[in-house]
């Protein structure tokens, strides 16, 4: 009797053990009501890796919602459109001699060539960028760079450009995923673990003051949310595309993504995002930059002492996958 009692111990031990392990998320069939395009699952793969090198594999693929339209996984990119620069190194793994110990030797280590033309009688700024993980940006309209890196391992990079005051600066962000469509990746036991974002940047002018850093006086809208265990989580207040009451612990194979398309003239001066939400900020801390070298050894650029760039977003740092960024540089 007293061994039986034992023995059933032992087994409840062990089924709470494995539960804990696996890691199980419920998907709850809920009614969606807000403006996104609703997807459920994985999708389909159309570019194997755009970056073989790297840690994690850089796919692309696509994805039907169930109003029957197509979306590109984890965005769309320019990565292989020749006619969108890419941007320099501050510090990059896969680039031999680029893994710069400081801003000045990377710096130093630009050539002419490495500035975009935005305006031929304007002033040479250089931006100074980490993203988590992949980033395209525009000045007034015009590609000034693309990250050379889209997953990982994490790299930094410099962007140069030649142009006047004021101008429009937008970024295109993507925090990308193993798993397309569940917006997930592998981290140690968990095959759906959920990723994070995070971009900062500081810019310089020709004498080298700071005129541009991000913070929360830049505007941020969501176009990707992903993974989403129950679609009743998701709300809206005005344009902002909330996901705060979602569960963040881990995804799944038939989780939910939510998908807005992306405004053709997003990036352009004229483009008015006077709607759309204000960026929020993040702590190193929270995006998890302290034992990485692309950032750390930056500190001077990305944690200035009188100027200090702050990590932004959209509103959820780990649901949110494609973000888009404007801010209009006085
Ligand atoms: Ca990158
Ligand atoms: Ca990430
Ligand atoms: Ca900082
Ligand atoms: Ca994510």
């Amino acid at each position: 009797m007293k061994k039986s009692h034992f023995a059933k111990l032992i087994t409840l031990f062990f089924v709470v053990a494995f539960a804990a392990c696996t890691e199980t998320v419920s998907i709850t069939d809920s009614t969606y009501t807000g403006t996104g395009s609703v997807t459920q699952g994985a999708g389909a793969t159309k570019t194997a890796n755009l970056f073989p090198s790297g840690v994690r594999v850089a796919a692309l693929g696509t994805i039907t919602s169930t109003d029957n339209k197509t979306w590109a996984l984890p965005a769309e990119v320019n990565f292989t459109n020749a006619a969108f620069p890419f941007a320099s190194d501050l510090y990059n793994s896969y680039v031999s001699g680029h893994n710069y110990a400081n801003s000045s030797t990377a710096t130093a280590a630009l050539l002419s060539s490495n500035i975009v033309t935005v305006d031929a009688d304007g002033e040479v700024f250089t931006a100074y960028i980490f993203e988590d993980n992949y980033f395209e940006m525009y000045v007034n309209g015009i590609p000034v760079g693309k990250d050379p890196v889209p997953y990982t391992d994490f790299n930094s990079c410099i962007v140069r450009f030649k142009a006047k005051k004021p101008f429009t600066v937008a970024v295109k962000c993507v925090d990308w995923e193993e798993n397309l469509g569940l917006g997930t990746e592998k981290q140690g036991s968990s095959s759906n673990y959920i990723g994070d974002g995070g971009f900062v940047m500081l810019i310089k002018n020709a004498s080298g003051s700071v005129v541009g850093i991000t913070d929360n006086t830049w505007k941020a809208q969501t176009y990707y949310i992903a993974p989403i265990s129950d679609l009743a989580c998701l709300s809206e207040s005005g344009n902002a595309r909330l996901s705060t009451n979602c569960n963040t612990s881990v995804g799944a194979s038939n989780s939910y993504g939510i998908h807005w398309a992306v405004p053709t003239n997003w990036f352009n001066t004229s483009y008015d995002d006077s709607n759309w939400p204000v960026a929020t900020t993040f702590l190193n801390s929270t995006v998890g930059v302290d034992n990485k070298s692309s950032y750390t050894n930056f500190a001077d650029v990305f944690d200035n002492a009188s100027k200090d760039a702050i990590f932004i977003w959209s509103s959820n740092l780990k649901l949110d996958n494609l973000v888009l960024l404007r801010k209009k540089i006085e």
